[in-house]
């Protein structure tokens, strides 16, 4: 299988924020080539703000996973972290988001790509600037295709 983009969205807000974010990026390396690494951001809690800040990164990779093993290979370096799911929203040492497969797009009950909430938070938005500022959100390409045989 030829290698595919990935971009996925790192997240910590318990224990030692950095090392959590360092660690997973060392271990993404096991299945990822051509890593590239955003700054590490310091960002308000979204969603349920009465928690510690977060530190935030994105990160782009090459990798011959489907969307499904690394979906699962993400959860494993969660579980690693000592990753306790408590709440949707709340509190984690270590979390790790699949924000774009290539241009795939999957709508199943336990996973969807593009990640759907990626437009609306600023955590996410900001690292992907830097490493990737001309990257296209397939279903904004859908979109354009469609006003382009409609007009
Ligand atoms: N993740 C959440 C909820 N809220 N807020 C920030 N700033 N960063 C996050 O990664 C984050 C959040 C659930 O995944
Ligand atoms: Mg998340
Ligand atoms: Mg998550």
């Amino acid at each position: 299988m030829t290698p595919v983009t990935v971009f996925l969205g790192l997240g910590s807000n318990q224990g030692d924020r950095e090392s959590y974010l360092n660690g997973a990026v060392r271990s993404l390396r096991q299945f990822c080539t051509n890593v590239q690494v955003s700054s590490f951001w310091d960002t308000d809690p979204m969603y349920d703000v009465n928690q510690p800040r977060f530190l935030n990164a994105v990160v782009r990779g090459d990798t011959t996973l489907s969307p499904r093993a690394l979906l699962w290979a993400c959860q494993q370096l969660e579980h690693q972290a000592g990753r306790r799911r408590i709440s949707p929203n709340g509190p984690r040492t270590l979390d790790i988001d699949i924000l774009y497969y290539g241009q795939l797009m999957v709508s199943d009950p336990d996973l969807t790509i593009p990640h759907p909430l990626l437009h609306e938070r600023p955590f996410v938005q900001g690292p992907l600037r830097e490493i990737a500022p001309d990257w296209g959100d397939p279903r904004g390409i859908i979109l354009q295709k469609r006003l382009k045989l409609f007009l």
